[in-house]
């Protein structure tokens, strides 16, 4: 046992707290942890016990402060295989929307929102955002401004950074086997925003678009808060709406002709691909299927991001 570490007084926080109690009293967990960290050799090892007692959640009120801080917190998406696109039918479809097969090799999490102007602030020193808000998604943030607060973040958590970043220039040598924080693919992008299981729906958590997204017709002209329209079936908010949001891909009218197993789009471009329409557009842009593009360079208020792990 540590020098200092008194495992009755400081060490009883998963038999001392119901879980439910922990769970609302983050003050007192700090405090706990405070104490804990004269035990940092056995902290390890109450996490595992804890989670094995099912208790996950009683770690979540230290976690969130965290992550409300300086990125969204993170959602699991299960790896899997859907078909991407727009069927025949649905209104406003564009022609780069052919339906086809891909498959996910590799589970990852995904921003449960939009990356705020706190927690972008916070990283990365200033926020360039039109409207003004602690809560509101950052905009005004390019291709390269996204993937740079990326790589950022992976060092303040000290994971190896996804891309190599040279002027415009950026690599990504290991792909979605990358360890650190970066942008979701366009697949993976509409992966997550269709439902778990079957039917998908044409916006990302309804086929009713004023629950889910904020755009032209009621954003009253502003972005909003993130998480104040309702989430799809993953948890997800915002995919539809409020900032479009920066992926990794060059956009390619044909993207049914590239690989259909983990794909990452063209190998050059002259645009990036961005998602889920924007509080200044009307309802057909904020379509899971819809795609519209920008040059890496611009800035835009109606533009923002959101970001990805792979699971390690
Ligand atoms: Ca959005």
């Amino acid at each position: 046992m540590p020098s200092g570490c008194d495992a009755d007084k400081d060490l009883r926080l998963p038999t001392a707290l119901p879980c439910h109690e922990a769970g609302s009293a983050p003050s007192h967990l700090r405090d706990i942890i405070s104490k804990m960290k004269k035990c940092a050799g056995v902290v390890g090892a109450l996490l595992v016990i804890s989670l094995s007692m099912g208790c996950g959640d009683l770690w979540s009120p230290f976690l969130a402060y965290r992550e409300g801080e300086f990125r969204p917190g993170l959602v699991l998406i299960p790896k899997g295989g859907y078909t991407m696109g727009s069927p025949t039918g649905e209104s406003a479809r564009g022609s780069d929307e052919a339906p086809h097969k891909v498959t996910l090799t590799t589970d990852f999490w995904m921003a449960e929102s939009e990356v705020t102007q706190r927690q972008y602030r916070n990283l990365m020193g200033s926020t360039p955002s039109n409207f003004k808000g602690d809560d509101l998604p950052v905009e005004q943030v390019s291709w390269l401004d996204a993937v740079t607060y990326c790589n950022a973040l992976s060092e303040k958590e000290n994971l190896p950074p996804c891309y190599q970043i040279s002027g415009e220039t950026v690599g990504w040598a290991d792909g979605v086997k990358c360890k650190g924080y970066r942008l979701p693919t366009e697949a993976e992008w509409e992966y997550a925003a269709n439902p778990v299981t079957p039917p998908r729906t044409v916006y990302a958590g309804s086929d009713t678009v004023d629950g889910v997204a904020w755009y032209y017709t009621n954003s009253a002209n502003t972005t909003h808060a993130v998480k104040t329209k309702t989430a799809n079936g993953r948890g997800l908010y915002d995919l539809s709406g409020n900032v479009w949001e920066w992926v990794w891909d060059w956009y390619q009218g044909n993207y049914e002709a590239l690989p259909s197993t983990d794909p990452l789009g063209p190998a050059t471009g002259a645009f990036r691909v961005i998602r889920g329409g924007a509080w200044l557009i009307t309802a057909p842009a904020a379509r899971i299927a819809q795609r519209s593009n920008a040059t890496p360079t611009i800035r835009s208020n109606a533009l923002g991001f959101r970001i990805v792990r792979s699971y390690p």
